[in-house]
């Protein structure tokens, strides 16, 4: 297991991520601060590393800038600088208009260009290098997500003697999608540095074997893939989880609760209120989500007086052209509903662009009667989770999309395909107003499960697994 390593000297358990998990914050004095920053990779990671120790390699956010290393809540930050292109075609690019696009199913169209390519590969042997400047001797180092693809064969060939895992956070295409990306070969070769690489679903890590099996001429048994070197690369399924206990204590907390009643007495103390958390991002389905409540609205099937629809849309990636376009029909679509069914003292959807604080969510997830989780393809989705940890009445339910990684798991929720808007529309009604007895029966197999398969779990399992795999034959 990794062990605790001080500033002074290399670490024995590094995480590479594109992002730091910390947000400058400069106070009236003109002092700065780093303020632990929001996200899915970010809130099912700081806790392993809190426990952990060692250090975090990533972005600091601010292009052009060169940060020094620092401490941060009992582990060391390693600040990876950017250029502004470098930011405009590794990130902007490459990453979100070309990888993301792509691996969430083509749902917007992904942009290939060799510019943003040749970014891509400059910046993630940055990353490796700065990865084989902090890490001890035999140390372990674990790669994430779809921005550091490169990473893992790249430290191989500058520190043989590490123990490298990696992590992808959103899908594993299926192979046809996968097929189109001109670097293809380069992608498949940089994930099979790691010695484990690790799936948020079965079927991600299956597609992923598939293509090293007909695209490689490597020998892959059952998940094992044999490397030239005569050790293993091995792909599985490690579905990401939440600190569950850490939601339930915070939702349990006096000022949660205290926030929560005044929530309900601001909203008018609705019959049922449902509630949408997410990034704003075309993979959400936010549009889906938004037409199926203006309908239901519209026909009066949800009466617009006694039933809310709050919805936070996180702020993200708002220089990437398809998320201003979004963020346009979002706020048009919102607008028209609600300037044709509310009344003059409030509106049937509550909309916010904003970013909150994880107490402010946690009072939200306590009153809502009914989650609203629709994407139309997503890695695991984590908010789902959050809500079942925080809402503590089993009167609660779930709305889960099942191209969410997380509906493998959460098998008990109000199932929807999101395309299908009648569909939705229907379970939205059956969710909304169900008996007690069948929501009590779902939450509570909901909340075993969650209970359950915590994100300490998730690491424990990846950790150990990658310990056990072989190294190379000498
Ligand atoms: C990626 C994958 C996978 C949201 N708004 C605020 C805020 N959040 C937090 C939520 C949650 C996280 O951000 C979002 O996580 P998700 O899992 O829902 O989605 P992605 O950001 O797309 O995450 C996803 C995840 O990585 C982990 O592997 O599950 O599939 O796409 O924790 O609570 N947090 C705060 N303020 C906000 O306004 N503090």
């Amino acid at each position: 297991m990794p062990a605790e390593t001080s500033p002074d000297t290399r670490a024995t358990f590094v995480v590479v991520a594109n992002r730091l998990p910390v947000d400058r914050a400069v106070d009236d004095d003109g002092n700065t601060t780093w303020r632990t920053s929001p996200g899915g990779l970010v809130t099912a990671l700081e806790p392993v590393m809190r426990k952990h120790g060692g250090a975090w390699v990533g972005w600091h956010g601010a292009p052009d800038e060169v940060v020094e290393e620092f401490d941060h809540d009992g582990y060391h930050i390693v600040p990876v600088p950017l250029s502004k292109a470098e930011v405009e075609e590794y990130y902007e690019g490459f990453s979100n208009a070309t990888l993301w696009p792509l691996y969430h199913d083509s749902v917007a169209f992904p942009e290939f260009h060799r510019e943003w390519w040749d970014a891509y590969q400059q910046v993630n042997r940055r990353f490796a290098q700065l990865a084989a400047d902090v890490a001890a001797e035999g140390a372990t180092v674990w790669v994430q997500d779809y921005q550091l693809q490169l990473v893992p064969e790249m430290l191989r060939d500058l520190r043989p003697d590490l123990k490298i895992g990696f992590f992808l956070h959103i899908p594993f295409p299926p192979v046809e999608l996968f097929l189109q990306l001109p670097w293809r070969r380069q992608i498949l070769e940089g994930l099979l540095g790691a010695d484990l690489v690790g799936f948020q679903t079965v079927g991600g890590a299956r597609n992923f074997l598939q293509l090293v099996k007909t695209h490689t001429p490597l020998p892959v048994t059952k998940d094992s893939v044999e490397m030239p070197d005569g050790r293993h690369s091995i792909a599985r399924a490690f579905p990401i989880s939440i600190d569950t206990q850490g939601y339930r204590d915070l939702a349990n907390t006096p000022e949660v609760i205290a926030h929560a009643e005044q929530l309900l007495d601001d909203l008018g103390h609705p019959e049922v209120i449902y509630l949408g958390v997410d990034r704003l991002d075309y993979t959400k389905g936010l549009r889906q989500k938004f037409r199926a409540f203006g309908e239901l609205f519209e026909s009066g099937e949800l009466d617009p007086t006694k039933v809310a629809f709050i919805q936070v849309a996180t702020p993200s990636r708002e220089r990437v052209d398809e998320y201003r376009k979004l963020r346009d029909d979002i706020d048009l679509l919102v607008g028209r509903i609600n300037s044709h069914t509310a009344d003059l003292v409030r509106a049937p959807i509550v909309y916010r662009h904003a970013s909150y604080s994880r107490a402010t969510l946690a009072a939200m997830y306590r009153i809502a009667d009914v989650m609203v989780v629709t994407p139309l393809r997503d890695g695991m989705n984590l908010v789902a989770k959050e809500y079942i940890a925080c809402h503590a009445d089993d009167d609660g339910a779930l709305v889960l999309s099942e191209f969410a990684g997380a509906a493998r798991e959460l098998k008990q929720a109000y199932m929807v395909n999101p395309y299908d808007l009648n569909g939705l529309k229907q379970t939205l009604v059956k969710a909304g107003f169900d008996s007690p007895a069948e929501k009590r029966r779902r939450m509570k197999a909901l909340r075993r499960q969650v209970g359950t398969h915590t994100i300490d779990r998730w690491a424990d399992s990846f950790l150990t697994t990658l310990a056990q795999v072989p190294g190379p034959v000498h």
